[in-house]
């Protein structure tokens, strides 16, 4: 068997394979609402063979969502329509999860396919929170109101809140969105977060909103389900050994306090970044981040090859693969996987109705 289709096991979930679809917003939601957009969208994608699916960034609360089209769970009637997707998810043979989000300053944007910009206030775009009072800047220029410490206590709390709801649905994986240049990445960026008190300046300082909001997590979220966080290492800004050691020193400490696995991204923190996108580019700092903070890694970006897929895997870069864009070109991707890399029995890691189809007439 491939390194890719080995089931991987972490805490009390065991995953049928290697791959895992990462959180991906469908900017399609209205009040935060699960429609029909978002059931056969993660029905169908979980079907097609991953060992795991994550529901897209889903805000904590309604000023944390990044577009009006945002997933929500900060009420009961979202819950429900949630309830619905992990249970589809699980159906389709995949573990259900979800990652809980606060955009913080890059909040209250249109969806990317009209514009991407922040929304004016009178014309339904609404008040940002962040660590300090500094706009991301470029098409982000909107600046943010500086939190107060009642403000970031609130704001640990809706995340809490959600968590609850997201146990209570049914998800068995919970992902916590600290990446990205939202909430939790900005109050680690040196550029963002201005702050004197003591959730800003030093390392600890930049480091105690994330650790505090694990830690009131990790309370109420099962002993026996993955814990895990999205975070971004680097930012590709020229300052790079230094943010990736500080980022290291603060995945072990969220490792102390009770994460489970890492999922490896860029911090996206400013529009400064150089990224140099390619073929898996992040897959040795990946590496990198699992050997030197001692936990479980997934990553992604640039992965769609499933010969690249299985590469990172069989050779201990990561624990998981998140392939997120080949998913959406091809929501049967795993069973191309398989084929491609000759799985035995390659249909089967789609459901029987179509399994029984493929594997007994069309592959002789
Ligand atoms: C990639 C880069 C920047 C933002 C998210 C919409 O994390 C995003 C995002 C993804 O929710």
């Amino acid at each position: 068997m491939t390194a890719l289709f080995k089931p991987y096991t972490l805490k009390g979930v065991t995953l049928r394979n290697r791959i895992a679809v990462p959180p991906m917003c469908q900017y399609s939601a209205v009040d935060g609402l699960v429609n029909d957009w978002h059931e056969s969208h993660y029905t169908s994608i979980a079907r097609g063979g991953p060992g795991l699916v994550i529901v897209e960034a889903t805000a904590v609360a309604p000023e944390g969502r990044i577009s009006p089209g945002c997933l929500g769970l900060w009420n009961d009637e979202q819950a429900a329509g949630l309830q619905r997707v992990a249970a589809a998810i699980k159906a389709g043979g995949a573990v259900p999860g979800i990652q809980i989000a606060h955009a913080g300053r890059k909040a209250s944007a249109n969806k990317p396919w009209e514009g991407d910009d922040h929304i004016p206030s009178d014309a339904g775009g609404w008040d940002i929170i962040g660590p300090s009072a500094v706009a991301f800047g470029k098409h982000l220029p909107k600046v943010p109101q500086a939190m107060s410490k009642d403000d970031i206590a609130r704001v640990t709390q809706n995340f809490v809140d959600a968590a609850v709801r997201a146990r209570d649905a049914g998800f068995e994986w919970l992902e916590l969105h600290f990446a990205h240049g939202y909430l939790a990445q900005s109050f680690f960026s040196v550029e963002a977060n201005q702050r004197t008190d003591e959730y800003g300046g030093s390392f600890e300082g930049r480091s105690r909103f994330i650790l505090e909001t694990l830690a009131a997590v990790r309370k109420v979220w099962p002993e026996d389900l993955p814990l895990t966080a999205r975070f971004g290492v680097i930012e590709y800004d020229g300052r790079d050994e230094q943010t990736l050691n500080e980022a290291i020193a603060l995945t072990r400490a969220m490792r102390e306090g009770g994460l489970d696995m890492l999922n490896v991204s860029v911090g996206f923190s400013t529009p400064n970044g150089n990224v140099p996108w390619g073929s898996a580019f992040l897959a040795p700092i990946a590496e990198r981040v699992r050997k030197e903070a001692g936990v479980p890694v997934a990553s992604s970006w640039g992965i769609d090859d499933p010969q690249v897929a299985n590469r990172v895997v069989a050779d201990q870069q990561m624990d998981l693969v998140m392939i997120g864009r080949a998913f959406l070109s091809n929501p049967h991707y795993a069973y191309h996987a398989a084929m491609a890399l000759k799985q035995e029995q390659p249909s089967w890691v789609l459901p029987a109705p179509y399994a029984h189809w493929l594997e007994r007439y069309q592959r002789g």
